[in-house]
């Protein structure tokens, strides 16, 4: 039976799902053109419903570190789904999981599962809010914690992309309490901080920001803020949902050596299954319900088909460092290279990378927050990203994300993408 093409399951879908997608970024609407529906994804390639590969450098956002399909994850899900995917009781996988995190995230002592990355840093600022007994929080003008209300003030990824960084629906007291600041200016927060003493709960942010595309912070940059937030009583709140498991084995706070008071994770930690996580200090921690008074649950949280996937990515990569060392150069090689051919073909173009993350302006400006990202020429993009899809390569459709790397991307996927580069950079000079 002829299966439908990705054109007629766009319109059918459009009948039935808000703009025939299930998160927005998906749609395409930054960079034109209709949405591919895929129908299936092994190693570093993706296959859509019309027969076409491609080299994929989104990997769900992150999550598929190792490739898609990898054994390891899959036959671990096969084994815990064959005793049912989902109790709603405590089991042992979750156990395992909380101490795998814990022994892995230098700030973690204890860990809640949820099931997504939104979740996590939701509830993250509520435990802040209620350990602290204070009621404002402080996030970077650019960075995206995911769609809770409190988040969708200044915020980057989709809501940046389509120009909604400051959503409908979100009520004015809601906005009240959420304070915003540019990334990379410490003078910006410590003001802040002296205009709302006693009344911040948190201030949360993404150690390396991915949702303005990749901004990398200055020197000195997360330790000054760690100072500023001891010095306050804030609770420090990291949001590695993509810089977990992904910089470094222990995340961006590893890699920079700044511990933060509570971390939020996602993507990586669920193996592809939707999972999220919020951790931090046991004191902390004790907060929420059932051990203290901050209500939070979740009928799905800790299942243990989401928490063997995740158990078996993590486990994989803890005693496989050299997937670090690989997707690292990786990065390195196509940041380096993507840049030299932008140059060479006359095309406005600066960069920015850590390890395995990193992301092409198409501005010659260097980016380093929102204000300086939103200078990049997102027709250009949308036109770059076209004619690199046309070559086989599956890239982000927005400017404002990062690439997501995986370690199956071997010599021949790197030389594939850089020689498609080359060319898509031609016909944008010509
Ligand atoms: P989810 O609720 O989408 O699992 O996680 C929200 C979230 C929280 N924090 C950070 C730093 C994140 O990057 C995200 C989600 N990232 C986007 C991609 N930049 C998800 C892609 C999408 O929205 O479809």
């Amino acid at each position: 039976m002829k299966r439908d093409s990705s054109k007629v399951l766009f319109d059918r879908a459009k009948q039935v799902i808000p703009g025939g997608v299930n998160s927005p970024v998906r749609a395409f609407r930054a960079v034109g053109g209709n949405p591919l529906f895929m129908s299936h994804a092994r190693g570093a390639y993706l296959f859509d419903e019309d027969g076409n590969q491609f080299i994929d450098m989104i990997n769900s956002w992150g999550p598929m570190i190792l490739g898609h399909a990898h054994p390891v994850v899959e036959e671990a899900v096969k084994k815990a789904l064959a005793g049912s995917p989902s109790f709603g009781a405590p089991t042992r996988r979750e156990v395992e999981m909380a101490e795998l995190i814990c022994a892995l995230v230098p700030s973690i002592e204890q860990v809640r599962m949820v099931n997504s990355g939104t979740e996590a840093t939701m509830a993250a600022i509520r435990v802040a809010r209620g350990y602290t007994g204070r009621d404002k929080i402080i996030k970077m003008e650019g960075c995206y914690h995911g769609h809770a209300d409190s988040f969708l003030i200044a915020a980057g990824s989709g809501a940046m992309t389509f120009g909604v960084p400051d959503s409908p629906g979100v009520t004015k007291g809601v906005a009240n309490d959420t304070l915003t600041v540019p990334f990379n200016n410490l003078t910006a927060v410590e003001n802040t901080l002296k205009e709302n003493e006693g009344q911040v709960a948190a201030l949360i942010l993404e150690p390396v920001v991915g949702n303005m595309g990749c901004v990398v912070p200055a020197e000195g940059y997360l330790q000054g803020l760690r100072k500023l937030c001891t010095q306050y009583g804030v609770v420090l709140i990291f949001d590695e949902v993509m810089t977990g498991f992904r910089l470094a084995l222990g995340g961006a706070q590893e890699l920079y050596g700044v511990k933060p008071d509570m971390t939020t994770l996602g993507k990586i930690v669920g193996g592809g299954l939707p999972v999220g996580a919020y951790g931090g200090k046991k004191e902390i921690m004790s907060c929420v319900s059932p051990a203290g008074p901050v209500y939070q649950a979740g009928t799905l949280s800790g299942n243990p088909l989401a928490m063997a996937a995740g158990m078996a990515l993590l486990t994989y990569l803890k005693d496989h460092p050299e997937v670090y060392k690989n997707i690292n150069n990786a990065g390195s090689r196509l940041a380096t290279g993507l840049l030299a051919q932008a140059k060479a073909a006359g095309v406005k173009a600066s960069v920015n990378q850590v390890g395995s993350m990193f992301t092409l302006f198409f501005t010659d400006v260097v980016v380093t927050d929102y204000d300086s990202a939103k200078k990049s020429d997102t027709v250009l993009f949308g036109k770059y990203f076209q004619r690199m899809l046309e070559q086989g390569i599956y890239l982000a459709p927005s400017q404002f994300e990062a690439m997501f790397i995986s370690n199956t991307l071997g010599e021949k996927e790197l030389d594939k993408i850089l020689e498609a580069s080359e060319l898509s950079f031609k016909d944008l000079s010509n």
